[in-house]
């Protein structure tokens, strides 16, 4: 486990090789504050060790769970499954179906195990990182204005673009 002191967030993945997608969503932590730790497991490689995790993570203090995997994606599924704790999938391109295989996996989840699927690939790893912070901040009043900065500042950033905008 890879973690700093009481995680609030943990960021999951079922191979090193989804650490470029998912570093997206620990970079956008990092820069809120919110506590992550990584951890890498597998649904399917290593099913006792995802249990484990899945089961003792709301006991060690974390609030929310991000899990980034690819191809038969399986791993945010199966970790729900087995925690109370909200749950968001980011889908990863990783096989010769860029990602459709993952996304499908993750977000067709039956009714009752809820799994709050992002986009695939890293725009979905930022944004479950966002909307991480989004669930915190409903009870952290210090989260809540560096979020409301945050969306400020990229509205800020649209309007700047469109007056550098340089039409042929
Ligand atoms: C999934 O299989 C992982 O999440 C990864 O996206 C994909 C490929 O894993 P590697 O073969 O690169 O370890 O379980």
């Amino acid at each position: 486990m890879k973690e700093k002191k009481h995680p609030a967030v943990s960021v999951v993945m079922g191979s090193d090789s989804d650490l470029p997608v998912m570093e997206e969503a620990i970079t956008i932590l990092n820069a809120f504050g919110v506590p992550c730790e990584v951890f890498l497991t597998s649904a399917h490689r290593s099913p006792e060790r995802t249990a484990a995790f899945a089961t003792g993570a709301a006991a060690r203090g974390v609030k929310v769970v991000i899990v980034g995997a690819g191809a038969a994606a399986h791993l945010a599924g199966v970790i729900a499954s087995q925690t109370p704790l909200p749950v968001i999938g980011v889908p990863i391109d990783a096989t010769a179906l860029k990602g459709l295989d993952a996304l499908l996996a993750t977000v067709q989840m039956p009714g009752g195990i809820p799994v709050a699927t992002m986009a695939i690939g890293k725009p979905g790893a930022k944004n479950a990182a966002l909307f991480a912070v989004r669930l915190l901040a409903l009870a952290d009043k210090k989260l809540h204005e560096k979020l409301k900065a945050y969306i400020e500042q990229m509205a800020r950033d649209i309007e700047r673009k469109h007056e550098n905008l340089k039409l042929g």
